[in-house]
């Protein structure tokens, strides 16, 4: 049904060309969209807003008020916003780990000879991933490593005592630190089964404890089930590297079958990439009229996943799914977990795209469902192109409207390729990224992620304060939606972002050729972001910790549950985070005050708000300033390269503190 006329035009709620002319023409036709159902939603319900909603047993659903300030069980608003949040991030965590457990899985099978077309396709990874988890790899075979290493994986999702060994790849001060705060993780599934536990009616009712504990969550996210998700694509994937691509809806095509991957997980994704250049399936899609042949891209994290690996170009972020559709050019929209919008068919109804849902766990009605097995997954992909060659075959021209505008962009900025551009082949090193530091040529480094929300104008925010934080000599590493959002704006080229670049950023970037904004992948992908703040730390000269390091992230339009367990393992790693939107605490004063004041004394870092994209730049440079100052290198100082003296001084310390690099 057609949606109440919106007051906005669609120039004020989306921020890129393509996504204006798309959603001017769905409003035309009456379509439905989030930024119509967006209207439809026009004041959010102010309990669920502050938090003071409970509806955990069946006395309620209590809400509190001034004239009934507590649930029928005497739960207040402190506690019952405290056991909201705490299952948000539990929700987030789940997310996240459970990808990361079907990866490890995908690699103990393929340990074993069982897994089927996939393989370890970057064994460097593998050994690195060894080391740096303590797996002996001299000398062993890859299936040897890769078992041993997938079953420490697994232990650490069911890890019943103890802390979980994914700890030990943080900086030593940080690891010490939660043990004596006693927020160090066990088992990773322990963790999301505690988080319910204790939020259960009549459980844990101080919402010191509870908030304790959603930070306890959090690190077994980031530091355990993203990490793992990472270091097990990149195993079974490869690790990103550089990559030319280009981003937004003029990435589709008119003469070549459109397949557009969406989601987050990789393993399917990848083997389409693969049988897209099979020559049958090239054939085919000629023979079907496509002389493009299959035209494969992305939406989402999964976007992400294939465009770090393989520079196949992004559709869209998260709101540009259902927009990708409308353009009509859409032959097939392969599903997989987290982000898929349930109105997907309902979209793709008024068109021939035939939306495929592949994941056991994500049915959605209305969607085709192709069960995903590994054991057959080339002969799967291959059938998924063929049914989308045969289904262009459908596609009606009259309906087709593809907007001219794309970006390019440049990708894969994993940390060891982050690395090799800061030293090359045989010093490969973060030295110049500290020294910049350092030397106040780079301020600091912002991570700006997460992902878009039709309550705000999409992707406004997220460019706003990256041009900002760039022409403040601030490099930005960027995951997620984010991450699209900066590309279809034209800031993931090197030439483009140098031009926002305040002098000092760029004369780094110039002298390394990299460029002031990196993309290092998908929203699992945080992990990146925590490994490379940790190899900031072991390079030595900017502290013992996170918590001293100018880093600062940065979630401007977010508005997934996991982006809560993100900006949880961020603060509890001693990274400041700036929320562009809020989080649903504001009934519980007190809860607001332990996010963002006494976060501060526990762990260094805390949550800080701040809705427009000007105060938010202040906010991050005031934290950078301050992490500067206490570092005692805020004043400018005399350019000059470090000599051998420097170095030893720098290299004695690092040994000093017990900081190896990964995979030393
Ligand atoms: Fe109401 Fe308490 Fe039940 Fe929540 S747990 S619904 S506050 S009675
Ligand atoms: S897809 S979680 S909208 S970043 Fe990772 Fe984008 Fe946020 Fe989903």
């Amino acid at each position: 049904m057609a949606s109440k006329q919106h007051p906005k035009a669609p120039s004020a709620r989306v921020s890129d060309a393509a996504s204006v002319e798309i959603l001017e023409r769905a409003e035309l036709s009456g379509a439905s969209t989030a930024f119509s159902r967006v209207h439809d939603q026009p004041s959010p319900c102010k309990f669920g807003t502050q938090g003071i909603c409970c509806r955990l047993c069946h006395m309620g659903p209590c809400r509190v008020t001034a004239r009934a300030p507590r649930g029928v069980c005497g739960a207040d608003a402190d506690t019952i916003v405290a056991r909201n949040f705490l299952r948000e991030v539990a929700g987030g965590t789940a997310a996240h780990s459970d990808h990361g457990r079907h990866l490890v899985l995908l690699l103990r099978k393929v340990a074993q000879g069982q897994g089927g077309d996939y393989g370890i396709r970057d064994e460097t990874a593998l050994r690195r991933s060894a080391r740096a988890w303590g797996v002996e790899e001299a000398g062993r075979e890859p299936a040897e490593i890769a078992l041993e290493l997938s079953d420490l994986f697994l232990s650490e999702f069911g890890r019943q005592e103890g802390s979980l060994r994914t700890l030990q790849l943080a900086p030593r001060a940080r690891a010490g630190l939660w043990e004596r705060q006693h927020v160090a993780p066990s088992g990773i599934d322990r963790m999301v089964v505690e988080s319910m536990h204790r939020t259960t009616m009549g459980v844990d009712h101080d919402h010191r404890s509870l908030l304790t504990h959603a930070f306890r969550t959090a690190i077994a996210d980031g530091w355990g089930g993203s990490m793992v998700a990472t270091a097990v694509s990149d195993i079974l994937f490869g690790t990103p590297s550089p990559v030319r691509s280009r981003a937004n809806l003029g990435v589709l095509a008119h003469d070549a079958v459109n397949v557009v991957v969406h989601g987050h997980e990789p393993a399917l994704s990848e083997m389409l990439a693969a049988a897209s250049l099979d020559p049958s399936i090239r054939k085919a899609a000629h023979d079907a009229g496509a002389p493009g042949g299959i035209n494969l891209a992305g939406i989402c994290c999964t976007a992400n996943e294939v465009l770090m690996r393989h520079g196949i170009s992004v559709a869209g972020n998260f709101l540009q799914q259902e927009l990708a559709v409308l353009t009509g050019a859409v032959d097939m929209m392969i599903i997989d977990v987290q982000c898929c919008m349930p109105s997907l068919p309902e979209v793709a109804a008024a068109y021939h795209t035939r939306v495929v849902s592949t994941a056991e766990i994500a049915r959605t009605v209305g969607a085709e469902h192709a069960p995903f097995d590994i054991k057959q997954a080339w002969e799967a992909a291959k059938d998924l192109l063929l049914g989308a060659i045969d289904n262009f075959r459908r596609r009606d021209p009259a309906k087709v409207y593809i907007p001219d505008h794309s970006e390019p962009l440049v990708a894969g900025f994993s940390v060891p390729a982050i690395e090799y551009m800061l030293g090359g082949t045989y010093r490969a090193s973060f030295r110049p990224l500290n020294d910049a530091i350092m030397q106040n040529r780079i301020l600091g480094v912002v991570g700006i992620v997460g992902c878009s929300n039709p309550r705000e104008q999409v992707d406004a925010f997220t460019n706003a304060l990256t041009r900002r934080l760039l022409s403040e000599n601030v490099l930005i590493l960027q995951t997620g939606c984010a991450a699209i959002a900066s590309a279809k704006a034209g800031l993931l080229t090197p030439e483009t972002a140098l031009q926002a670049a305040g002098p000092g950023l760029r004369e780094v970037c110039e002298t390394v050729g990299m460029p002031p904004v990196l993309h290092m992948g998908s929203c699992v992908d945080n992990s990146r972001l925590l490994e490379a703040a940790t190899r900031v730390v072991r390079e030595g000269g900017l502290g013992d910790d996170l918590s001293q390091v100018p880093v600062v992230g940065v979630a401007p339009e977010w508005m997934s549950e996991k982006a809560v367990a993100i900006g949880c393992y961020f603060v509890a790693s001693g990274i400041d985070v700036v929320l562009g939107r809020p989080f649903h605490v504001g009934g519980s004063p007190a809860v607001t005050q332990f996010l963002e004041q006494e976060a501060t004394g526990i762990f260094g870092a805390a949550f800080h708000t701040c809705p427009d994209p000007d105060q938010a730049a202040e906010r991050v440079l005031s934290i950078l300033r301050a992490r500067r100052e206490q570092l005692g290198i805020h004043q400018q100082s005399e350019r000059k390269l470090m000599d051998m003296a420097d170095r030893r001084v720098f290299d004695g310390a690092a040994v000093h503190r017990g900081c190896k690099p990964h995979g030393h």
